[in-house]
């Protein structure tokens, strides 16, 4: 037996009421979404005829999720954040707002205030010296003529070799694989640093547990993050997911896209190695980004999520 009340004025008056449209407080804004919210869980409810126990099951996987912080490990896996830069996609191709490197998502372990180098940096602690790969990165910031921009900021942060970041992996040095680089006269930015693994989700976390009821692995391919910016160019946040990964169109992210996959090469050459002051088989990946002119002020900046470490003027 289904029984429908949600479309009925009186259910209707006392959603509006919980949203506080019966006062002159508050903000607007919220309300409007909280009446809607409210009016599509209860047509949800009735509609999937919710039972109570599901019901509390997910009240109590909302605390156990946000006690866990991973609300935004969450919304990634469930394709919400990746949603976004579809629709962000969507209004740029109808503002002919089109050319340059492709957005992607930025993932929820950004944290902000990272050394700030010119022009090259290493980005490793030497820590894992005896089990990663070196890797060297570098390429350009472009503009859509493709000429260079110097002074460009580009804010880059990776996983090290078993998929773990610094500051969340409280086992790694502080800013660790995390770095702020200066593009020089010509718009280069150049790293030497190791050649991360794909993250995979906490197997016992509340993020998995959703996951694996979807019939749904966590797992990323091996990727490097970045923030890009420069004065007068639009902010773009973005990604190199890594050739040669299992799960580089198999992400449980959805962050891989074309024009965002990095050719990354393995070589095992002694005298090459030498050159680069290396010893042994060591990797170099090469990666440009084509930034569209800024529109506003505004334009300019990264979105302001809420992050680890909000550092003023960082
Ligand atoms: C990551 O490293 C990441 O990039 C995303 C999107 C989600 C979880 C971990
Ligand atoms: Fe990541």
């Amino acid at each position: 037996m289904t029984v429908k009340i949600t479309h009925t004025a009186e259910i209707q008056k006392f959603f509006e009421e919980a949203a506080g449209f019966g006062n002159d407080n508050g903000s607007p804004r919220l309300k409007r979404i909280m009446l809607r919210i409210l009016q599509d869980t209860a047509k949800l409810i009735e509609d999937l005829e919710i039972t109570q126990d599901e019901f509390w099951f997910a009240v109590d996987y909302i605390n156990r999720l946000g006690a866990r912080g991973e609300a935004g490990l969450l919304v990634a896996g469930l394709g919400l954040e990746h949603f976004l830069d579809l629709l962000q996609d969507a209004k740029d191709e109808q503002l002919g707002r089109t050319g340059g490197t492709p957005r992607t998502i930025e993932g929820p372990l950004y944290v902000a205030g990272a050394p700030i180098a010119e022009g090259e940096v290493r980005m490793d602690d030497g820590s894992e010296e005896d089990v990663a790969t070196v890797m060297f990165l570098e390429g350009r910031v472009l503009d859509l003529d493709g000429k260079p921009i110097s002074g460009a900021t580009v804010d880059l942060w990776h996983a090290n070799t078993k998929g773990n970041y610094s500051y969340f992996d409280k086992s790694q040095s502080e800013y660790n694989l995390r770095r702020r680089i200066i593009t020089d006269a010509e718009g280069r930015y150049r790293a030497r640093s190791i050649v991360p693994s794909g993250y995979g989700c906490d197997p016992q976390g509340p993020t998995q547990e959703c996951l694996d009821l979807l019939g749904r692995h966590g797992q990323r391919p091996a990727h490097i993050h970045f923030f890009i910016s420069a004065p007068g160019y639009r902010h773009l946040t973005t990604q190199i997911n890594l050739a040669g990964d299992r799960y580089l169109w198999d992400d449980f992210a959805y962050a891989t896209r074309d024009g965002l996959v990095g050719d990354i090469r393995f070589i095992e050459d002694a005298e090459a190695a030498a050159k680069r002051g290396v010893k042994g088989r060591f990797a170099e990946l090469e990666f440009n980004f084509q930034l569209q002119k800024a529109s506003s002020a505004e334009d300019e900046q990264r979105s302001r999520r809420p992050r680890a470490l909000q550092v003023v003027g960082a």
